[in-house]
């Protein structure tokens, strides 16, 4: 896919989680539209992985360490194949659904249950490291939020991918400056995040990360970095795509009034026509 196309993608699946949020009257809308490149340039060109080689060892895998996001997850796996988008906009969230809020595995294409912040990059590490033990083909990608760092466990797993030298491993930081508050500063100190990872052995790429030819051009340095994990800082804005939900704090979790979600989709339908 070009980057242009890369670009509607990500226009149509904010469409998308629009939509979902708003059938189903709850979600992280803030942090689904922060992450949105990097899932779709991840899913739509760059992971091995679609729902023919599900089963596949070989299948690149995908992490999302910020479960709460899991919105922008369910709408391109809906969109990939991997289960009926229609199930998925009808019953998500909804009692006795499979579509809970936050990553399951019983759910085609997702790899890992998580939710509980701070455990995606230890699970991805090790998924990395038994990759280079059965001397494996496949890629490993974990995405964390921003807020999420403020987890020790975080700073263990960050350990242990440079000490183990997992060039196969490419972990994504979603730095919105957000949590589910208010600014990431007030809870917990975030800046140096770039001398933060290099001091424990990882390649350090910072980009903007709503910025898809950016995006598109770090994972395929990260692809070709020998010798050591790479982190994608990625300075985005949370809630981009929607005028009203940008930098706001409040739509951390949120769902849309029937004015805000038309205004929604009307914007994002013109953000995808000013794309040339
Ligand atoms: C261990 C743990 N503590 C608290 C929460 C509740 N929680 C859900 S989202 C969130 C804020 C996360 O902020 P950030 O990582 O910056 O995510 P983003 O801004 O990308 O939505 C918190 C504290 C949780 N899911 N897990
Ligand atoms: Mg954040």
């Amino acid at each position: 896919m070009s980057t242009l196309d890369l670009q509607r993608k990500a226009c149509d699946i904010r469409a998308d989680v629009v939509e979902l949020i708003y059938r189903s009257g709850c979600g992280h809308i803030g942090g689904d539209m922060s992450e949105m490149e990097a899932l779709v340039a991840l899913y739509y060109k760059h992971m091995n992985c679609c729902p023919e080689n599900q089963n596949d060892p070989n299948r690149d895998r995908f992490v999302l360490s910020k479960g709460h996001s899991v919105e922008t997850l369910y709408c391109i796996l809906a969109d990939k194949g991997y289960f009926d988008k229609e199930e998925l906009m009808s019953t998500f969230s909804a009692y006795k659904s499979r579509f809970i809020g936050h990553p399951n595995n019983k759910i085609p294409g997702i790899e890992v249950n998580s939710g509980s912040l701070g455990h995606g990059l230890s699970v991805a590490v090790g998924m990395a490291k038994a990759g280079k033990m059965d001397d494996a083909p496949y890629r490993v990608y974990t995405v964390m939020g921003d807020g999420e760092l403020a987890e020790g466990s975080v700073w263990e797993g960050a350990m242990a991918g440079g000490h183990y030298k997992l060039d196969n491993l490419t972990a994504f930081v979603d730095r919105n400056r957000l949590q589910i508050s208010g600014s990431t500063e007030t809870v917990m100190t975030q800046d140096s995040q770039e001398e933060r990872w290099a001091a424990f052995g990882w390649k350090v790429i910072s980009i903007h990360g709503n910025d898809m030819d950016a995006v598109d051009a770090a994972i395929t340095e990260a692809k070709l970095t020998k010798g050591k994990p790479t982190v994608i800082i990625l300075n985005t804005t949370k809630g981009c795509g929607v005028s009203f939900m940008e930098n706001q704090a409040v739509w951390h979790h949120k769902t849309l009034s029937e004015e805000q979600y038309h205004l929604a989709l009307k914007e994002l339908k013109q953000r995808k026509e000013s794309l040339v």
